[in-house]
């Protein structure tokens, strides 16, 4: 039997009011048959002389979320969005917007037409194409401006800021707020009546320079050189000064340049990839049991960070710490966390008290006993953790599942302590936990599968990135990570200089080079991973000494004032005492004293990173390359328009890919051979990311 599609535009008529609902689940992006049903469906209603007006609204619980993002990476198809926002510019009877749930992109585009915007409590409004690499594309630069004033819309569409409805009615945005279940009854009600107000025959209103001045200046340091945010500043200023045709000109030649970007690309593919994060395949697929109330042991920096993001999703926490003083301590960490976002306004002094509310800290082991999940932070140290797995055996329920946070103890044998090691799995935070949003959800060899699916609805809960992984020496992000600091050592023993190294690595957009994120996080913190692996370490892999050498010399990075880099001087320099190390573990090495462009280091640490990522994708511990993309952007400062390492790869072209690996692997020995995904991909033409872009 043939399946009825869903109607995607709906048209229904309340008197002489028609209403058109938008219906494309689950949150009626503009796709191109959603544009060609109001091209066709908008000019009938502005025709027909039995309707007085017309209302504009979604279904789902959703206004209208902007433009097809899937749809953006082919050509574009007509009509264009443009094209729909014309017809309601064009209309001669009024035109409202009712606007539950989000208005955004392209959504807030159609509203912005409208001679009347209504929204309610539940709106979310806003112009964050710049998040995706482009700017509003039709008629948000020129729109917002006349509504808001230039200022004001600055910051909007650079900052790609989505604002509650109370924000979007303060500034004008929304004309009114109407209680959800009686707006659009409302909004019917006024229709008729409303008077024509259409942005497009308004000036822009006057503002003082000084104002528009300080908004582009803001605005411009925040964009860091982002292409994108750049163009709006250029076109939402032009609204200023071009008439409103030339201006909507200039805006559709930067959006279609800007759209084919492969800024735009990247930041389009970690748009899908993110929303792929903790998405198992049917056979592993589970119903996440309940949880409301989160059990933290260990209230140190991570407990913390992971108590306040908790508490933050409006759950409630309790922490476990061993005495009453370390309880008096984590309440001071605690305070401190929640006065710093109550000092960079991301929360107001009240938000801050009822979310401190919902954190009970107690050194009593029995206020375990009616938590839902049950987070280990404690020290990381396996027998830390075995002790507190089997005390834990005494108070959690048969449902709870326990998480330990850990970033590379065995979790298959700390589960080995628990009663029911089908409850348990890993949780690996980054720090700060309540500011990253990646979390590695550890799967162990008997984690049930509905253990696992609350995982991963809690990681959700929490605002965070779930990835899936498996058990396995650094799961994803660290073993990789891991890897390409080798390849950056090895250069640097080969006669590349580290500062050589991190300006290239720094130059390709990440915040810092591998040489300044290990004095960053301390060079002893690798020297005892290359410690505790090294009874099982291959003899053919190539081992450099240097590092150990800086480490034997006290210069642990960053905490001891020195590491690869001094931090004596105003900015960090590579000392007559770092030289003076490197020379030395060269020549014991007798080093070839390479030199490399930037570039030529930048292709190398990218091949090895991608091949790594291969090898992760082959053993199982990950289940896709946009998983470890997510990763690397979330975890390691990957930079977002690039798309992750398998994205960069992909961009890069597998086969150069493959030669860059194979010169890697003459240098590096055991563990850096080409993967057989890689060398199967090139052979068939395929790529690591195909499946999401
Ligand atoms: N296009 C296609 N799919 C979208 C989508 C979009 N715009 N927005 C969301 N989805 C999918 C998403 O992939 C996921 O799918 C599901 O909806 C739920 O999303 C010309 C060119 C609206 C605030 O940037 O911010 O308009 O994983 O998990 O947490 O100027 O989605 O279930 O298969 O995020 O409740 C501008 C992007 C586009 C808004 C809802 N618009 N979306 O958040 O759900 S460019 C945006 C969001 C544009 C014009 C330009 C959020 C949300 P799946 P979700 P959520």
């Amino acid at each position: 039997m043939q399946t009825i599609s869903q109607p995607v535009v709906r048209v229904s008529r309340h008197g002489k009011i028609a209403v058109v609902t938008i219906d494309n689940p689950p949150v009626n992006a503009l796709s191109d048959t959603v544009r060609a049903s109001l091209v066709q469906v908008l000019p009938e209603l502005a025709e027909d002389p039995t309707v007085a007006a017309v209302v504009l609204t979604g279904q789902n619980g959703q206004f209208v979320a902007g433009a097809d993002i899937r749809e953006m990476s082919r050509p574009p198809a007509q009509p264009f969005l443009p094209e729909v926002v014309a017809a309601i510019d064009a209309m001669k009877k009024p035109i409202l917007a009712a606007i539950d749930g989000a208005a955004l992109g392209g959504g807030l585009e159609l509203a912005l037409a409208c001679d009347l915007r209504v929204g309610t409590e539940r709106s979310r409004v806003g112009l964050p194409e710049t998040k995706l690499g482009v700017i509003p594309g039709a008629g948000g630069t020129q729109r917002l401006p006349r509504l808001t004033g230039v200022a004001t819309a600055l910051e909007l569409i650079g900052s790609a800021k989505i604002i509650s409805g109370k924000e979007a009615l303060h500034l004008g945005i929304l004309d009114a707020l109407m209680p959800e279940d009686r707006m659009l009854t409302d909004v019917i009600a006024l229709a008729e009546n409303t008077s024509k107000r259409r942005l497009s025959e308004h000036d822009v209103p006057c503002a003082s320079k000084t104002d528009v001045q300080d908004a582009e200046k803001s605005t411009l340091k925040r964009a860091k050189g982002a292409t994108a945010v750049l163009e709006a500043v250029r076109v939402v200023k032009a609204a200023e000064t071009e008439p409103f045709a030339q201006g909507l000109f200039l805006e559709r030649e930067a959006f279609l340049r800007l759209r084919e970007s492969d800024e735009a690309k990247a930041l389009r593919y970690l748009f899908l990839a993110e929303r792929a994060t903790g998405r198992l395949p049917a056979s592993e697929k589970a119903q996440p049991r309940h949880f409301s109330r989160i059990g933290i042991i260990g209230g140190g920096t991570m407990g913390a960070g992971i108590a306040v993001t908790t508490a933050d999703a409006a759950l409630n926490v309790v922490i476990i710490e061993r005495d009453a003083a370390a309880v008096a301590a984590c309440q001071k960490r605690i305070a401190s966390l929640y006065a710093k976002q109550i000092e960079t306004k991301r929360i107001t002094e009240e938000e801050a008290e009822r979310r401190f509310k919902k954190i009970q800290i107690s050194h009593e082991w029995d206020v375990l006993k009616n938590v839902d999940f049950v987070i280990e932070a404690a020290f990381e140290s396996m027998e830390v953790k075995e002790d507190i797995f089997r005390s834990l055996n005494k108070v959690v329920q048969a449902h709870t599942v326990v998480a330990t946070n850990t970033s590379y103890l065995d979790l298959d044998a700390i589960a080995g302590c628990a009663e029911r090691p089908e409850n348990v799995l890993g949780l690996h935070f980054f720090s700060p936990a309540h500011i990253m949003r990646l979390v590695e959800v550890i799967r162990g060899a008997k984690t049930a599968p509905d253990a696992l699916a609350t995982a991963i609805a809690l990681g959700r809960k929490i605002q965070k990135l779930p990835v899936v992984a498996a058990v396995g020496e650094g799961f994803i992000g660290n073993r990789i990570f891991s890897h390409y600091r080798k390849h950056a050592e090895y250069l640097m023993e080969d006669g590349v200089s580290p500062q050589d190294i991190d300006q290239a690595m720094q130059s390709y957009g990440f915040a810092m080079g591998p040489f300044a994120v290990a004095d960053l996080s301390g060079l002893d913190i690798a020297w005892a991973m290359r410690k505790r692996q090294s009874a099982t370490r291959n003899p053919n892999e190539r081992y450099v000494k240097i590092p150990d050498m800086f480490c034997e010399a006290g210069r642990l990075g960053r905490k001891t004032g020195k590491g690869w880099y001094s931090y004596v001087a105003a900015s960090p320099e590579l000392d007559d005492e770092a030289c003076a190390l490197i020379e030395a573990g060269r020549k014991q090495a007798g080093s070839r004293h390479v030199k490399l462009s930037a570039e030529a280091i930048q292709r190398r640490l990218l091949a090895v990173l991608a091949n790594e990522g291969a090898k992760v994708l082959e053993s199982g511990v990950a289940s896709s390359a946009s998983d470890i993309d997510i990763v690397f952007v979330n975890g390691y400062g990957f930079p977002r328009i690039q798309g992750g390492p398998m994205f960069a790869a992909d961009k890069m072209g597998l086969p150069n890919v493959l030669r860059e690996v194979e010169a890697a692997a003459t240098v590096g020995g055991a563990g850096s051979e080409p993967s057989a995904l890689l060398i199967q991909l090139v052979q068939s033409g395929g790529s690591f990311t195909a499946g999401i872009t």
